[in-house]
């Protein structure tokens, strides 16, 4: 059993005084659903079952180019970030496992992370590597680009650090490296389109040649910023060449935010997992372009399309269907904790709501045609308040009724805030 952050009396309480109205919404919904011939407690015994990983760059407050506004009692180190995660699962029984970066998460020997882990009762999902940015003391730098750089001496640097993320990453019992690069161009003519992506292809293959047997590397694409005219990583189609030339232990991470407005990313999701490519997914939300809100806080019908093609891609693949889901946010005006809790709740909601989807009605909708009906069958799936039984799995499971009261309640950040004094200058990624 792991360390409890928050009281278990407080949480008890909390549950106590939530208790009946949870159980008369859910005995409603229950009947609800009966009559359309959906079994309540299959779909409980479902939302028990989902995760997705806390990302440790999260639990601090982000940042635009413009400013950084310091939130109260905000981690100092990845320490204190899984603390932070050890709460939000503890609240919402849905996020075992933690996405590390480094190095912005690298102390002395990672097995004190995975110790500290285990402590709070966490594991590790994938490991990111950081060539987007200058570390202190690094000897090239990633100005012109990283893994394409023209510079063989910065390639060779940004390939030997992700081969040190692998590293990190088993220290830990990981088992992907997510590589996100923000290598591009910022002028056309700036550098050779198909050059960059040859340097890219070639870093790549070193990167992919130190992978453990067991592991996978996803790569994330994403269509602009900090490279402004043409970003070399910039599609799914690039990341799925790219995945494809690398060999099969290379896949395709979509992260939310990194597609131009109104992109169908559903078709996306759908096209990756046909071809055996869909590795996982950076779930947040997004208005313009890349804005790392809240998942499910802008368009939560996009959302729930994403699952819907997930539970396609599981009927027809079974269970060697199993893309990594994680959060990558940016919190600027909330609190962190009160943020992951209420995305990861967010993405668990749209992952119920798809299996509630009639799938042999739709499937005949769609023989016959009756385009209506086929969308009115999603709809009635989406519509479908689903909240008490996302409510009854965390109570089940030994979370909070509400994961935000209860976190409200508890004082968590106010002792936060007495605990870790702000600093000048203290970043939201943690570098210490
Ligand atoms: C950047 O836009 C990406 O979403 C990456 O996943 C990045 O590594 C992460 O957001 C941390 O900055
Ligand atoms: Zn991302
Ligand atoms: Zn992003």
């Amino acid at each position: 059993s792991s360390a409890q952050l928050i009281d278990q009396g407080l949480l008890a309480d909390h549950n106590d005084k939530l208790a009946a109205r949870v159980q008369a919404d859910y005995d409603a919904l229950g009947s609800m659903l009966a009559r359309r011939g959906q079994d309540i407690e299959r779909l409980t015994t479902l939302a028990q079952g989902f995760a997705v990983a806390v990302p440790s760059w999260g639990a601090g407050t982000g940042g635009t180019r413009f400013a950084r506004f310091a939130g109260r009692g905000e981690p100092r180190n990845v320490f204190e970030k899984l603390e932070d995660c050890g709460v939000i699962h503890q609240l919402t029984q849905a996020t075992p496992a933690v996405s590390l970066h480094f190095p912005w998460d690298k102390v002395g020997d990672a097995r004190e992370l995975r110790q500290a882990g285990e402590a709070l009762g966490l594991g590790f999902d994938a490991v990111n590597s950081n060539t987007f940015s200058d570390a202190v003391g690094q000897e090239h730098s990633y100005k012109f680009g990283s893994l394409t750089a023209n510079s063989a001496a910065a390639r060779e640097q940004a390939i030997a650090h992700n081969i040190e993320c692998i590293e990190l990453g088993r220290a830990i019992g990981s088992k992907a490296l997510t590589v996100w690069v923000g290598d591009g161009a910022n002028f056309p003519g700036q550098h050779n389109l198909r050059g960059a992506l040859e340097r890219y292809l070639d870093s790549m293959r070193a990167i992919y040649a130190a992978l453990p047997d067991d592991w996978n590397v996803f790569i994330e694409h994403k269509l602009f910023e900090p490279a402004f005219y043409a970003t070399t990583i910039a599609d799914w189609g690039t990341s799925f060449a790219c995945a494809t030339e690398l060999g099969p232990k290379a896949k395709c991470l979509v992260d939310l935010g990194h597609h131009a407005p109104n992109t169908n990313i559903e078709m996306i999701v759908a096209r990756l997992a046909q071809f055996g490519k869909l590795g996982g997914f950076h779930f947040n939300d997004s208005k313009y372009g890349d804005d790392d809100l809240d998942s499910g806080s802008i368009n939560p019908f996009q959302l729930f399309l994403v699952f819907n093609e997930l539970a396609d891609a599981a009927e027809r693949d079974g269970a060697a269907f199993k893309p990594s889901y994680m959060l990558d946010q940016s919190h600027n005006v909330t609190d962190p904790i009160e943020s992951l809790m209420s995305s990861a709740v967010e993405v668990q909601r749209a992952y119920i709501q798809s299996a509630l989807v009639d799938r042999a009605a739709l499937a005949g909708h769609q023989q016959g045609n009756d385009a209506l009906q086929a969308a009115q069958t999603l709809k009635a799936a989406f519509r479908t308040d689903v909240g008490p039984i996302l409510a009854m799995a965390r109570i089940r499971s030994g979370g909070a009724a509400d994961p935000v009261a209860a976190y409200r309640a508890s004082g968590y950040r106010d002792r936060a805030a007495s605990a870790r004094p702000a600093r000048a200058g203290a970043s939201s990624s943690g570098i210490v």
